[in-house]
């Protein structure tokens, strides 16, 4: 999530609720209107970076590989837009996490050549979070990934929910990648108990 999508809160309260809830990542996706730029975006990520420090969750920059570099930052994510994957994996040095977006098989062959350490595939659902996002793709997207790559990790992302989490688990996805449904949430911890037992019920299946 970026300083945007915290409905009106203070987005480091957001932030910090969700690390109490138990969240395993934090990407800084600041974009669109009233993106934080230059010295208020460094600050804020900085602080962004200090909470994630404090609860020992990586924290990871969308796009930006020089705030990442700037800021140490555990790893860098990257669209089919940014720059290649394999720019980005010079940059950031072997050591660092490197997320891919893909939204097809080819995509994702290719991410895991440019050594990627994972792949965001989506929109799975219908997403109100990002203006140019591709029409929904359901799971079958990650299911084919998970079959031709199954050791390559996929994160579903797009209108994931405590609802269809499970579904999307169950096809196959290492993770979930979310905004809305916890930077929107009244009680974002209750709300991530709920996607850890929609996530649990989904890994039975
Ligand atoms: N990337 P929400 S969908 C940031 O398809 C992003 O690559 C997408 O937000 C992709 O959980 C998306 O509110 C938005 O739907 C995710």
């Amino acid at each position: 999530m970026g300083s945007q999508n915290a409905a009106g809160r203070d987005p480091l309260e957001v932030l910090e609720s969700a690390l109490i809830g138990g969240i395993s990542c934090f990407q800084l996706r600041e974009k669109g209107a009233g993106a934080l730029t230059g010295e208020l975006l460094l600050d804020f990520a900085a602080e962004c970076q200090r909470l994630c420090r404090a609860y020992n969750v990586p924290f990871i920059v969308n796009d930006d590989v020089e705030l990442a570099r700037t800021l140490d930052a555990d790893g860098i994510h990257i669209g089919q837009e940014d720059m290649e994957a394999n720019a980005a994996r010079r940059l950031v040095g072997p050591d660092k996490i490197l997320g891919v977006s893909v939204h097809s098989l080819e995509e994702a062959g290719k991410a895991l050549l440019s050594g990627a350490d994972y792949v965001g595939m989506g929109p799975v659902f219908d997403t109100q979070s990002k203006a140019d996002a591709k029409s929904p793709a359901g799971i079958s997207g990650i299911m084919a990934v998970k079959s031709r790559y199954p050791g390559l990790p996929v994160i579903g992302i797009g209108g994931i929910t405590p609802d269809n989490a499970g579904q999307v688990w169950s096809a196959g996805a290492d993770g979930v990648a979310v905004i809305s449904a916890i930077a929107h949430a009244k009680n974002i911890p209750l709300q991530i108990r709920r996607f850890n037992e929609s996530i649990k019920a989904g890994a039975e299946k």
